[in-house]
């Protein structure tokens, strides 16, 4: 019996598609998608998942850090399968990154119908992923995993609200987070299937990928003090110009990291007090840094310091480096991802590649509760955290073909 009629196949890319037009509504003003978490945006997210999870025949249910459960209960004592995503977005993102993994996640469940499996299944709808509004992420992976840190509830967004009370507001509890951790033991595994993000799949032209690991990814806060001044009277070799500093640090950043084979990236800076005739007194800055190996990130993290000192000497000025972020770099089940590479066989007729994410992701966190594993799904162009991010309709229900091909190959009709 065909698992998925062909014209499923079509259907349940293209409800896919509707599916992920409706949720990108629920966004703030401006281009592409900006879906903080704890927000009114989220509010709504969460409200349209609900209707996905009810179409999957799964219970709903919100979790004391937010994130949203459907789940389709198992035998008595059977362990549960988790499959997810993030409802966020950057700001300014596509309509793909995170929120389309939950949706496909629905629709392979769907697609199953009542065939009955040998364990339960859950998706999550994860709050915050990205770690945009707050400078940390993950809350909700971390919690199942029992590796989140009850400090970050004290971090603070650039309005001063805590993410405490952002999550309190949002009817979620901070300190009810501490027992949502999973026993290992009742957990088969988690699955997330995610927008590629880069361009390997449409060159090679295929539609899914499994994924091999997970880059490790650190950050790092700097704060470049100079001293503001005259731009028409100060001589240029007696400036303390914090502009200047950090146009060398940004250089010595891009220049260590390509050397080295990875990726580093100085993605936010803020400059006082920015007006045309000053010279710049302050730079605040964030330096990125991932690799598929933690060895590499962590000797480049350990290079920032001695390469801001030596900037500061030759620049007149002050710099304060802390680490602020850091998750290993995580490799994906060798279980899963055969199960997941026959059922991609199943589902398209060809096998799928193999290839690491460059991007982290929720199942980066969730590798420290449980075994996981990553289905990449073609990316137009590689372009993503850009509102011109897109997967394809077709691309979407081949991966929803697979997803539902792996679970039925549990069923015991199968
Ligand atoms: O930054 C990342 O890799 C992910 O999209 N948050
Ligand atoms: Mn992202
Ligand atoms: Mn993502």
């Amino acid at each position: 019996m065909d698992l998925i009629r062909k014209d499923q196949v079509h259907e349940s890319g293209a409800v896919a598609q509707e599916r992920l037009e409706t949720i990108a509504k629920a966004s703030e003003p401006g281009p592409g998608v900006s879906r903080l978490p704890f927000g009114p945006e989220h509010e709504a997210a969460l409200e349209i998942i609900a209707g996905w999870m009810n179409q999957a025949d799964c219970t709903v249910t919100r979790d004391a850090a937010g994130t949203l459960i459907g789940r389709r209960a198992g035998p008595a004592g059977a362990p549960t399968l988790l499959i997810g995503s993030h409802q966020d977005s950057v700001r300014h993102g596509g309509a793909f990154d995170g929120i389309m993994g939950v949706a496909l996640g629905c629709l392979a469940l769907e697609a199953l119908g009542d065939r009955a499996l040998p364990f339960a299944v859950e998706v999550l709808a994860f709050a915050d992923e990205e770690g945009v509004r707050f400078p940390t992420a993950l809350i909700g992976p971390r919690a199942l995993a029992g590796t989140l840190d009850q400090g970050v509830f004290a971090m603070v967004d650039k309005a001063g609200v805590s993410l405490g009370a952002a999550l309190k507001a949002f009817g979620g509890d901070p300190e009810g987070t501490a027992a949502l951790a999973c026993d290992p033991a009742t957990i088969a595994g988690y699955l997330e299937l995610h927008i590629e993000q880069g361009p390997v799949l449409e060159a090679a032209d295929k539609p899914l990928g499994v994924v091999t690991a997970i880059s490790g990814i650190e950050r790092h806060r700097v704060t470049i003090t100079g001293e503001a001044g005259h731009a028409g009277t100060v001589l240029m070799e007696m400036r303390h110009d914090a502009l200047l500093a950090a146009s060398d640090l940004v250089r010595g950043v891009h220049d260590m990291a390509r050397d080295q084979g990875i990726r580093a990236t100085v993605g936010q800076l803020d400059i006082s007090p920015n007006v045309v005739n000053a010279i710049p007194a302050r730079i605040d800055l964030t330096i990125e840094i991932r690799a598929a190996e933690d060895p590499a990130r962590t000797a480049m993290g350990a290079a920032l310091s001695p390469l801001c000192a030596q900037i500061a000497e030759a620049t007149a000025t002050q710099i304060e480096i802390e680490k602020t972020y850091a998750q290993p770099a995580q490799a994906c089940d060798a279980g899963l991802r055969e199960g997941l590479a026959a059922a991609v066989r199943t589902a398209t007729g060809a096998p799928a590649p193999e290839l690491p994410s460059g991007a982290t992701h929720d199942a980066s966190a969730m590798a420290d509760l449980c075994p996981i594993a990553m289905l990449f799904v073609r990316c137009k162009g590689g372009i993503s955290h850009n509102p011109a991010e897109y997967a394809s309709a077709g691309d979407m229900g081949a991966a929803v073909d697979a997803l539902a091909a792996f679970l039925s190959g549990f069923c015991s009709n199968a």
